[in-house]
């Protein structure tokens, strides 16, 4: 039998595979009578079917997915429906209109060319379903169907993660607009292909994403954290122990990830790579070699082992300490050791491009030593879990790994922000066995291990010391807290719905 990623996203005829039994099921079943009653409204039709993909959190592996390195996210149960009806051939209007049942985000209309360029620039909210829709005819082209000349699209989404809260909105808005368009073409294929799909199709909002987000969303089980592996995507049910419950709590510092990505983001990745081409050289390689063929961490990682297998060690990070300096390296230092100009290796990619001409200097040592640990504490995570020691001892565990991923994040990969330190801070002096930034970080939310019999006063209490003087100043309202910390349990995926 195959696995569940080798099989389409499921269809359904009904939302209690999806929601569960009972009051959840109800509220969703609000919701679609909503999404449904407005779409008519915009758009005079009721829509053709209806996909949704979830949010995630991520529990540990941070910032390692494009550097090729396992992660280890669930699902939540907030997510992006999205509705759609594609028109016929003969309606005159070529057009994608994408509409939200959240009336902050105002209409926005493109022309229905894949082709288009998405304006950068110009960021508006509509942009991501444009990823979805692009990516969707490039992989028409490339795998050879026929999915005739465009045609217009009627669109309108209604999302429940949210927005710069690093609890991946933007994937599940990319993934839902894919797998909807893919549905209202009557295109279907396997979890796993699509998952690295929308992957592609989110970099064309210029984010150089690793992929985790799209994997989760995509091929979540309920019930069950995921490790997933890269190249290919592959994903592996992990069942947490019983005992322990994750809360979620936003640090209320909202995470702009695509603007902010020449700084931050896409910084990252480059110097990431920069890091690698200088430890292949370092570990012999010929300068041309590394350039053309070493693109991440994981690339050169058995040369670093070697080196830390000669010292006594298996341990790549004895190489990030011993050949790369903790003195930020200027363009100048690296292209000195490469030989080559930065700007000619990334001659290809415009956003790294961005990065170079808004960089003073990289962090070579600090941002190697952070992925080779925290790709260690994914593996050491997962065989925590499936140990034979005790579940009180597993959580402890999990909790210690938390906390030393969340100091690897916030002084090696420097994505944390205060007002996460401060909510990290409150949420391990309120007894979390562990607590962490989760996701790209520079704000959104932190995600803690509790105790499952502390969680109602573990959430009273993070009110009290970090949301209550928050909605006093009138940050946020009282009645939202909800959205802003939760309990979660693992979630299932993506699926399409028709009624
Ligand atoms: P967020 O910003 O939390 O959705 C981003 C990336 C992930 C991963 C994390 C950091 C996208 C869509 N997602 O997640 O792939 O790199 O940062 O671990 O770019």
């Amino acid at each position: 039998m195959p696995g569940h990623e080798e099989l389409p996203v499921p269809i359904y005829t009904a939302l209690e595979p999806v929601y569960g039994a009972g009051s959840p099921s109800e509220e969703a079943e609000q919701r679609f009578g909503v999404l449904k009653a407005k779409f008519i409204e915009f758009y005079g039709h009721p829509p053709d079917c209806y996909a949704r993909s979830p949010g995630r959190v991520n529990l540990i592996g941070e910032h390692i997915d494009y550097e090729g390195y396992s992660v280890l996210p669930m699902a939540i149960r907030q997510d992006t429906i999205v509705a759609i009806r594609k028109h016929g051939a003969d309606e005159p209007e070529k057009l994608l209109r994408i509409g939200n049942v959240n009336q902050k985000y105002a209409i926005c209309t493109y022309p229905a060319d894949p082709d288009q360029v998405i304006d950068l620039k110009n960021h508006k909210w509509g942009h991501y379903f444009i990823c979805g829709y692009k990516g969707f005819y490039e992989y028409a082209r490339s795998n050879g169907i026929d999915v005739g000349v465009p045609v217009g699209l009627d669109v309108l989404i209604d999302g429940t993660v949210p927005t710069g809260s690093g609890l991946s909105s933007s994937a599940a808005f990319v993934c839902s607009s894919t797998i909807a368009i893919m549905a209202s073409f009557g295109v279907s294929i396997k979890k796993k292909e699509l998952a690295q799909l929308a992957c592609e199709c989110e970099r064309h909002i210029g984010t150089q994403s690793g992929g985790m987000d799209q994997a989760i969303s995509i091929m979540a089980q309920s019930g069950f954290a995921e490790l997933i592996d890269f190249n290919p995507i592959r994903s592996t049910d992990v069942q947490l122990p019983s005992g322990g419950s994750f809360v979620i709590a936003h640090s209320l510092a909202e995470s702009q990830k695509a603007v902010t990505a020449a700084v931050n983001y896409n910084n990252r990745v480059v110097e990431c790579r920069l890091a690698s081409i200088v430890l292949g050289i370092k570990l012999g390689m010929d300068s041309r070699e590394a350039i053309s063929k070493v693109k991440t961490l994981s690339d050169v990682e058995g040369l670093c082992v070697s080196f830390a297998s000669a010292r006594g060690s298996s341990d790549p990070v004895i190489a990030v300490k011993e050949l790369l300096k903790e003195d930020p390296y200027s363009a100048e230092d690296i292209e000195k050791i490469i030989e080559e100009k930065l700007q000619t290796i990334f001659a290809n990619s415009p956003s790294s491009l961005d990065v170079l001409e808004a960089a003073n200097n990289f962090k070579l040592h600090q941002r190697a030593a952070h992925v080779y640990s925290e790709a260690k504490r994914v593996y050491e995570f997962k065989d925590t879990v499936s140990s034979s020691i005790s579940e009180e001892e597993k959580l402890k565990k999990l909790g210690d790994l938390m906390n030393e991923s969340h100091y690897s994040c916030s002084v090696l990969y420097e994505c944390s922000c205060p007002e996460l330190e401060e909510l990290v801070k409150i949420c391990r002096d309120n007894g979390a066995l562990g607590a962490r930034l989760t996701g790209a970080g520079w704000g959104g939310c932190a995600v803690a291990l509790v105790k499952e019999s502390h969680i109602p006063h573990f959430i009273l209490n993070l009110k009290d010391q970090f949301y209550q003087s928050r909605i006093d100043k009138g940050v946020i309202n009282k009645s939202d807290l909800g959205m802003y910390l939760f309990a979660s349990n693992p979630s299932s995926g993506a699926a399409i719905f028709k009624f």
